[in-house]
């Protein structure tokens, strides 16, 4: 087993990781930035080692300095999070180069996902449904337009080196593809220094629905059956719930096992997530794969009553899994509490926590590093909790959740506290008659 785990990341995952780490007997080095001085996970692990100031380039981005940290502290592992540097290819390596364990994948199987034009080709040559699509890269604007006409507007462009909707834009009609065009290409070039784009069928109003699925080092995979986060606003999920209120349990097993073939096309080890688009007809197609754990595994861990970020370490220990696949049990959901202004466009709002109360009780887990006079620095993402609540069917956890949402007091800034206690009240959300266009419409 793994002796000494460095945790690249601050924040809730940063003590998550802790917790876990110390019921396995594995000792933990936190990093952090002179603006994480006095937080919880640098308090909780064993070591601590400042990587720098409060810009995340030059800190939790900085590979040198984490590769430093990892050498003085003699970690023999090092577990990156989500965000940051969890799905950088070359950081991955250069841990391999150091004999330092990447808790994740190899670079290899990080590169064939990031690249979704080499993952959509990965996933046809394996079985899974995709998108119907150009074949591959655009080469020129005249064939963009041909290929556009036989797939029928409106499409979808999107950039290669893409995800999460950078370089992304939708044309519904002919005279509107040059324009977009142009600008998705710009941005992917500005984005990612590639601007590669290819095109698609433009599915709407589509579900978000993804698989956890753990692969070991021999070659056994498992699903953890799947998510439904298709509550989200600007590509930034607000909401996740475990199982689908979409799904049946024909469907589960159908999506479950195609979440396993994309897997085993890449040999994929550690835990991840493959995501798909599924339309009202309940179609699902393969639409990216993440190669790390994710700010929601916590609402699988729920339903299923198991600890993934155990497997994820044991799983990079070299320790195999049993290989079956296992199926929810009862409900969770996750809301999402940042430090933003809900009232106002989802403004940032970090400042000092002035009170606090977090809430608790039969079926309540709140993942956080928040504490009573806490301050939250502007300089990293905005979430400060994670209320996830569990319960036999989903309209008992809608109830717990606004019992949850209620207790919750934060005073000092301004949370998203007040948007999710409105959406629990949502006739459409109760009925679990939403997609991902559904926060457009939401009225707040
Ligand atoms: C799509 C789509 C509709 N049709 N692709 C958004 C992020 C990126 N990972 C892919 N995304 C989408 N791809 C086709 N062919 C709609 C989206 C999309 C979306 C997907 C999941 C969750 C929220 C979304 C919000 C807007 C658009």
């Amino acid at each position: 087993m793994l002796k000494k785990i460095l945790i690249a990341n601050r924040g809730e995952i940063a003590l998550r990781i802790i917790r876990t780490s110390k019921e396995m007997g594995i000792k933990t080095v936190a990093v952090y930035s002179t603006a994480d001085k006095e937080s919880l996970h640098v308090r909780f692990a064993d070591e601590a080692v400042c990587i720098g100031p409060p810009q995340s380039a030059l800190s939790y981005l900085s590979i040198s300095n984490i590769m430093a940290a990892a050498e003085i502290t003699d970690a023999d592992a090092i577990h990156p999070g989500y965000g940051f540097l969890a799905e950088n290819a070359s950081f991955a390596e250069i841990c391999n180069d150091y004999k330092i364990k990447f808790i994740g994948p190899t670079a290899e199987m990080i590169n064939k996902m990031g690249d979704k034009i080499t993952a959509k080709n990965t996933m046809i040559k394996a079985g899974v449904p995709v998108i119907p699509g150009s074949d591959g890269l655009i080469e020129d604007i005249a064939s963009g337009k041909k290929i556009a006409k036989k797939i029928g507007y409106p499409v979808i462009l999107k950039a290669t080196a893409g995800g999460g909707g950078k370089g992304m834009r939708i044309v519904w009609s002919e005279d509107a593809f040059d324009a977009n065009w142009d600008s998705a290409r710009q941005e992917a070039k500005a984005a990612f220094s590639n601007d590669g784009i290819y095109i698609e069928k433009f599915i709407e109003e589509p579900r978000h629905i993804e698989v956890q699925i753990a692969g070991d080092q021999y070659g056994k995979v498992c699903h953890l059956s799947e998510r439904d986060c298709s509550v989200q606003r600007r590509h930034q999920k607000l909401v996740e719930e475990a199982p689908s209120p979409f799904l049946d349990d024909k469907m589960r097993k159908k999506i479950g096992n195609a979440a396993i073939k994309a897997a085993k096309a890449i040999n994929y080890e550690s835990v991840g997530t493959v995501e798909f688009l599924v339309d009202k007809h309940k179609q699902f197609y393969f639409m990216e794969m993440n190669t790390r754990i994710q700010v929601e595994h916590t609402v699988t861990e729920e339903v299923m009553d198991f600890d993934l970020v155990k497997e994820q370490i044991k799983i990079a220990a070299g320790v195999p899994i049993t290989g079956k696949s296992y199926f929810p049990n009862g409900h969770a959901m996750e809301c999402r509490i940042n430090a933003e202004d809900p009232y106002n466009n989802f403004r940032p709002s970090p400042g000092k926590i002035t009170a606090l109360h977090t809430p608790k009780g039969f079926g309540v887990r709140v993942d956080t590093h928040i504490f009573a006079n806490y301050t939250v620095p502007p300089y990293y993402d905005s979430m400060l909790a994670k209320v996830i609540v569990r319960a036999p069917t989903r309209q008992e956890t809608i109830e717990r959740m606004k019992r949850a949402l209620d207790e919750f007091i934060i005073e000092g800034i301004k949370t998203t506290i007040p948007f999710h206690q409105a959406l629990m009240k949502n006739q459409q959300f109760i009925d679990g008659d939403f997609n991902t266009g559904f926060i457009n419409d939401f009225e707040f």
